[in-house]
């Protein structure tokens, strides 16, 4: 972090409010400022990399006027007060606290969230990262308030969580030479899984696992040809291809399979959704589709979940908590804005807005191009309410940028895509619609090139900002 003494409101995403006193500022000083907090909180103080102590001139403390994921932040001469409405208020307060740096400027910033769902998906099928590195990704995402990380976790191309009794998703289909171009194998094993939850838990992101069905399971059909039409072997897939295969909707083994799945991972998730897809079954019959979906879409209930489907589902009849997430670049969807108005809840995230993996620019030497190219200007200057007619405020859920992985052969890759445009997406999520404007996210933006520097972060060095 720069010791620049910066203004009150340089944080990203903006707070809902911030009241500077420029007269007041207060400099934490490393081995001198100590923090305070109540037992409750003691975690979350961790995070702030400074000593505990009873008379810290930082005091965190717990507000139970303020909702959960809201808090105050006062900054005077004297020392500084973060109150939060839960640990997990508190936890984003610090997150602006770290982005101030040493030299807190003073006055008052309250702030919460725009929407509840504020979310990241990682494709681990197409190239698998490791624990380690998934890790190291939460922690980049959390500073800018991100607190859902979806794992699309199976493709045509891999299979990346150990489900036990079918060892031979992970051996075969988590083995070497899986992944596009054969170059991104890997599983999780059900303990690395565990981990990452935690990990994730400690820092208030909730880990949405993603199973794709009935579509994208090529992986599914090597390690199992018996799972297929036919019974036939099948050859594993490294290119990019789509919408080629199809879990069989007649079959009860199918539904075996997918039951034994679908409970392993909502034993392994403390969070409330399961994802299963649903997306670009385009060799799937119609009718194949509504039978499979509608046999499947209650199960996520059966273990105490919430099922998730990209928005492709919204065409079945969804049960009433049901979360149908509106992928594609059209205008308009019929089907979504019908599911909304029953009462649906809805994730934004257009792929001309929000798909991370798409091109910067026609130069960007990673990233796919089929919803054109994604500045950041673009995924900043957009409405999240404004965006399908028949979605409105009340019926969204959140917004989430997807990273697909394709293009992607290591963790530098992933990050030159994520940053600077998450960032963008995340402001979107988190501040109110009238607080955000281009030119002040930009100006804030520029802070971060050095910080990356200087932390060995990969990012895009997007000319549409004047880097410090
Ligand atoms: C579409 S978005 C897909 C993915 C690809 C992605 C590439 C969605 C639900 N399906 O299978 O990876 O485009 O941008």
């Amino acid at each position: 972090m720069s010791d620049r003494t910066q203004r009150l409101g340089d944080v990203i995403p903006r707070p809902a409010s911030v009241r500077p006193v420029p007269a007041a500022s207060f400099a934490i000083i490393d081995g001198g400022t100590a923090v305070s907090a109540p037992p409750p909180l003691e975690g979350v103080a961790g995070h702030l990399g400074l000593p505990l102590a009873a008379d810290g001139a930082i005091v965190l403390a717990l507000d139970e006027a303020l909702p959960a994921e809201a808090y105050r932040l006062e900054i005077t001469a004297t020392g500084v007060t973060l109150a939060g409405g839960s640990p997990q208020g508190v936890f984003w307060g610090v997150q602006t606290l770290r982005q101030l740096g040493r030299n807190l400027p003073g006055g008052v910033i309250e702030d919460h969230p725009r929407y509840a769902y504020r979310g990241a998906m990682l494709d681990l099928a197409r190239h698998f990262f490791t624990p380690a590195q998934i890790k190291a990704h939460i922690d980049l995402l959390v500073q800018f308030k991100i607190n859902h990380l979806h794992l699309h976790l199976t493709d045509d191309q891999g299979w990346r969580l150990e489900i036990p009794g079918w060892p031979r998703l992970t051996e075969v289909s988590g083995g070497p030479g899986t992944g596009v171009d054969g170059a991104g194998p890997g599983f999780l094993t059900l303990g690395d899984y565990a981990d990452v939850v935690a990990y994730a838990a400690d820092r208030f992101v909730t880990i949405v696992p993603e199973i794709d069905m009935p579509g994208h399971v090529n992986a599914v059909h090597v390690a199992y040809p018996e799972l297929t039409a036919d019974g036939q072997p099948v050859a594993p897939r490294t290119d990019a291809e789509v919408g080629y295969s199809s879990l069989v909707a007649g079959r009860e083994e199918t539904y075996t399979f997918v039951e034994t799945v679908l409970k392993t991972v909502a034993g392994l998730t403390p969070g409330p959704y399961l994802h299963i897809g649903g997306d670009e079954c385009l060799s799937t019959p119609p009718e194949d589709y509504r039978t499979f979906l509608e046999r499947v879409l209650p199960i996520p209930g059966r273990f105490g979940k919430s099922v998730i489907g990209w928005h492709e589902i919204a065409g079945v009849d969804l049960p009433e908590d049901a979360v149908v997430q509106y992928w594609r670049i059209e205008a308009t969807d019929d089907a979504v804005a019908r599911a909304a108005a029953a009462g649906r809840r809805v994730i934004v995230s257009p792929a001309d807005r929000t798909y991370l993996d798409m091109k910067y620019d026609a130069d960007t030497p990673l990233g796919l191009d089929w919803a054109g190219h994604l500045s950041v200007e673009r995924a900043y200057d957009w409405d999240p309410a404004e965006r399908l007619p028949g979605v409105g405020e009340d019926a969204i859920l959140g917004v989430e940028a997807p990273l697909w992985s394709e293009t992607l052969r290591s963790v530098d890759d992933m990050r030159y895509l994520t940053f600077p445009r998450l960032p963008a997406v995340a402001e979107v999520a988190w501040s109110p619609r009238d607080g955000r404007d281009w030119p002040s996210f930009r100006e804030r933006l520029a802070a971060f090139g050095p910080r990356w520097t200087a932390d060995g972060i990969s990012f895009h060095r997007s000319p549409e900002i004047d880097w410090h």
